[in-house]
């Protein structure tokens, strides 16, 4: 184990992990009521008070918060701390209708940076690891959590953010990377490319970080032969502070949820109960250690499991399942957050009917987001050349709202199949869960 393994917090004993929850949660929800109007709101119209929440038994009285909230409240609305007190801020990625902004203090990164280094060392790794981080940098977590993370570690970084895939490998055979981080698709194109050019023998990785996104068992296997590492699995999300919510140990079984910084519930998505240990549901978050921008009850919108099994590498920190999908309509494509609505609004204000479907495949490990747009009877009386120069204009106005490319392909009128339910919007054939 490197030195940033912390068993006096990651194998507390049940008791010990209960008291710093408790303890911590009335804390917040005081900070909270005091300094975020809005949430107050929430909880006065549900006629709680910051006293009636005296242990996470009483978690379940709290109002919840979901993505809608986040958007409502937009930009300050939920910030808990003086703006002259944040230092940084981080934001989902091109979504223009459903941005959210967290914002952070010095010691929210420091704690953040914190919950990345115990993902890497969890991983294998130690100071003496070259840290290679692939994932993007900027308003997207992933490289600044995971850079974060491999400084506090004291590892050599290299902060090479995504693409650019000669340099990256040309980079990873001069320094010798031994941990790689970036998306599992992103992983796999790296490994496909190495093995092509034959330089398999010419890297020194032992061990890779990949989240952001969904991966299968399958594609585990699959990175982890084409480049002989182990693949750990990183779960986070930009609301509650980015990529190390949860990782993977040794086992591979599941990502142990850093419960001394966050108390995971897991609910049934219908009803908002709160489900048993061992129950599908939607996860479910209150960050008890944040200062700028904590939530309380935030709904992932990630189905997942939670378990409390004893894991052999001796963590005591509960364990989530990988997402097995989600409970809204959410897209995750090349790693980039997408709503079919959004995709819609494009639409409508060009002035295309609602008739389109979203298909999302998976070649050669890169994601391709295929558009399929009915035209009206008067666009289809256009010449070949018109409708090629609409669609054109339909991919530039779509990777402005996006922020990534989509192939648009107009069709005729009345083609597409018309549903006696919910329309089906969204053809998702990358078998993900
Ligand atoms: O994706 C943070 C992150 C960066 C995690 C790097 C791991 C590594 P967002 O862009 O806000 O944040 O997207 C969050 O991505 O609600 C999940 O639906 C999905 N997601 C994140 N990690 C995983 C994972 C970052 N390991 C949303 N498996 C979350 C499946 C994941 N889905």
């Amino acid at each position: 184990m490197g030195h940033y393994f912390q068993p006096e917090i990651e194998c507390a004993s049940q008791e010990q992990i209960r008291a710093w929850q408790d303890e911590r949660l009335v804390k917040t929800v005081k900070h909270v009521y005091d300094n975020v109007p809005y949430y107050r709101n929430l909880m006065d119209q549900k006629g709680v008070l910051p006293g009636d929440i005296k242990s996470v038994d009483d978690l379940h009285k709290l109002p919840f918060l979901t993505k809608d909230d986040l958007r409502d409240a937009y930009p300050y609305g939920l910030l808990a701390m003086p703006l002259t007190d944040c230092v940084r801020i981080q934001s989902t990625s091109g979504t223009t209708g459903r941005r959210v902004v967290a914002f952070y203090t010095q010691h929210d990164i420091d704690l953040w940076d914190e919950c990345c280094a115990r993902a890497i060392v969890a991983a294998g790794g130690t100071k003496d690891d070259v840290v290679h981080v692939s994932y993007g940098y900027g308003l997207f977590t992933g490289g600044p959590g995971l850079n974060g993370g491999s400084h506090k570690l004291g590892s050599l970084t290299l902060p090479m953010s995504s693409g650019n895939t000669e340099r990256q490998i040309q980079f990873m055979c001069d320094l010798g990377s031994t941990i790689l981080c970036c998306t599992p698709s992103y992983a796999a194109y790296l490994a496909e490319t190495i093995c092509e050019k034959g330089l398999r023998d010419k890297i020194k990785l032992k061990a890779g970080i990949f989240g952001a996104e969904a991966w299968s068992e399958e594609m585990r296997q699959d990175i982890q032969n084409k480049l002989g590492i182990k693949a750990y699995d990183i779960y986070g999300l930009t609301e509650i502070s980015g990529p190390g919510v949860s990782f993977e140990c040794s086992e591979q079984t599941g990502m142990h949820i850093n419960e001394d910084h966050f108390i995971a519930e897991i609910i049934d998505p219908n009803t908002g109960k709160v489900l048993p240990e061992g129950e599908k549901g939607e996860l479910v978050f209150t960050s008890i250690t944040k200062e700028a921008f904590p939530l309380l009850r935030y709904r992932t919108r990630d189905i997942c499991v939670l378990t409390r099994k004893k894991c052999s590498c001796g963590r005591t920190h509960i364990k989530m399942s990988k997402p097995m999908g989600r409970s809204d309509d959410m897209l995750i494509v090349k790693g980039v957050n997408v709503f079919p609505s959004q995709i819609e609004t494009v639409l409508l204000n060009k002035g295309y009917p609602a008739n389109y479907q979203i298909i999302v495949t998976r070649v050669n490990n890169s994601d391709k987001l295929d558009v399929q747009v009915e035209m009206t009877p008067e666009m289809f009386s256009d010449s070949l050349t018109q409708i090629s120069e609409r669609e054109k204009e339909l991919v530039g106005a779509l990777k402005a709202m996006l922020g990534i490319y989509a192939n648009v392909q107009l069709v005729e009128p009345k083609s597409i199949t018309r549903s006696e339910g919910k329309a089906v919007r969204i053809i998702d054939k990358r078998n993900l869960y």
